[in-house]
């Protein structure tokens, strides 16, 4: 056991996790018109990028280039706010990569361009392996066994794999692989995707993340490059599907290892997915626990009173319950329920709130009715709103999405977006 332990801190320390958090997310809508998807935040007082980031520091990953490039600004200073606390001396970093052109005088194409482009800082830091992560999934993951998975394959590249509904499948890469996990293929984003063999409601779908032995990288990368106008440089589409026939690619499925199932893994693409993941943490047994001390997830602090509930003047009583309430809020005289309040929320009398995700610095006006919303960073609910109550009304102010969430940001409401925040 020992033995084992003193092998993967071997192998952790000898890999450099890229982080790849320059897509806009356009599926999250208006959320990402100001940020990157990775800077969307969650759970209370995190960003998405967070989740990658801890399970990289956890997993004992001390060396982190996050690649960037659209709509930067709240994932930099995030980054720089909240992950300055690596060791230089130890040569343990976070770094921001952003696009600067170094190699070709272009933005990044692809995730593979965005690679390509950082190839010289990569090379500078010799790693054994790279470990290629994306910014914008929610999930609590050992990265050491699947490098440990890695090296005993004898793998060129590892893929990171969940098992998906079949009907969602088609939002991902989908694979089929053989009786040792080799990937036998692998196809982007099929219209029909096919589903795994003796279980006809499941697809085996890639999570994006992989593992390469640095050489291998490096030469695929370069093959790759030279494909010009034939490639999208893109990982998912252009470089797993071209070297699975050639090089020993191999599946690594990610399972609980407690609780020896699938494990919890969710990309927050949309509004609906990213509300009911954020309302899930509030349950008393949720999938993420934010509360399990073994596996922290490290943030950007911010210096913040304890959240306050007050009976305001007339003596009604400020309450939330079924809920998680972030640092510095304060709830005077109004009912929260089932609800997730970021950082300085305001909640004033007479109002109700329930089911909804409120982001940081939300001022909610008197005599409110909220439900089912997810509203953006800054808004001021003007007094006696209501929302969610009815979708007709909502849609002509407000974005109502599939499964019935209203989206709010400063924007709808007439109000300029809290840039400075
Ligand atoms: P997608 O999620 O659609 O599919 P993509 O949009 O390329 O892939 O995003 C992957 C990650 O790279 C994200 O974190 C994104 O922010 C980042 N990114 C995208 N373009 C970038 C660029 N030009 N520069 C820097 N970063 C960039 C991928 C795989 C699928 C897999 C799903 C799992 O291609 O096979 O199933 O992830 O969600
Ligand atoms: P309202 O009835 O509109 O909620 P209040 O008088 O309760 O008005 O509060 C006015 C403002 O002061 C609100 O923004 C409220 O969140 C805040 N507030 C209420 N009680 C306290 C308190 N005990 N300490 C600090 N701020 C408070």
């Amino acid at each position: 056991m020992q033995t084992a332990k003193r092998y993967v801190s071997r192998l952790t320390r000898q890999t450099l996790a890229l982080v790849l958090a320059g897509g806009r997310g356009s599926r999250l809508h208006e959320l990402t018109d100001w940020r990157a998807k990775p800077a969307v935040p969650f759970g209370g007082k995190f960003r998405i990028i967070d989740f990658p980031l801890s399970n990289c520091i956890n997993s004992g990953i001390g060396q982190v280039g996050v690649i960037t490039q659209y709509k930067s600004h709240s994932l930099i200073r995030h980054i720089q706010r909240g992950w300055g606390f690596m060791r230089g001396e130890l040569n343990e970093f976070v770094e921001l990569w952003p696009a600067q052109q170094r190699i070709e005088t272009s933005w990044y194409e692809g995730t593979a361009d965005a690679v390509l482009q950082n190839l010289d800082i990569i090379r500078s830091h010799n790693p054994e392996y790279v470990l290629v992560l994306a910014g914008d999934h929610i999930y609590k993951m050992d990265y050491g066994t699947m490098l440990a998975a890695h090296v005993e394959s004898e793998a060129d590249i590892t893929v990171g794999c969940i098992e998906v509904p079949l009907e969602e499948a088609s939002a991902f890469g989908v694979m089929s692989v053989d009786d040792e996990l080799n990937v036998t293929e692998f196809l982007e984003k099929p219209e029909n995707p096919k589903h795994m063999p003796g279980k006809p409601g499941t697809a085996l779908a890639s999570m994006g993340i992989y593992v390469f032995s640095t050489r291998v990288l490096f030469d695929e990368l370069e093959r790759d490059r030279k494909l010009d106008g034939e490639s999208s440089h893109d990982f998912g589409k252009d470089i797993i599907p071209s070297v699975i026939r050639r090089l020993r690619v191999v599946a690594f499925p990610f399972r609980d290892p407690v609780q020896n199932k699938p494990a919890y893994w969710r990309d927050v693409g949309t509004v609906d997915a990213l509300w009911l993941a954020n309302l899930e943490l509030i349950g008393i047994n949720p999938e993420v626990n934010l509360y399990d001390y073994h596996w922290p997830i490290w943030t950007c602090q911010e210096q913040l009173p304890p959240a306050k509930f007050v009976f305001d003047d007339d003596n009604r009583r400020g309450i939330a319950v079924d809920s998680m309430v972030a640092g510095g809020c304060i709830v005077s005289g109004a009912v929260v329920r089932r609800s997730l309040l970021f950082s300085q929320v305001r909640v004033n009398s007479f109002s109700e709130v329930s089911d909804s995700v409120i982001y940081p610095d939300v001022h909610i006006g008197r005599h409110c009715r909220i439900r089912n919303a997810l509203i953006d960073r800054g808004c001021r609910i003007p007094e006696g709103s209501q929302i969610g109550f009815d979708a007709e009304a909502d849609r002509k102010r407000f974005r109502v999405s599939p499964k019935g969430v209203v989206l709010i940001t400063p924007e709808m409401l007439g109000q300029d977006y809290p840039h400075g925040l």
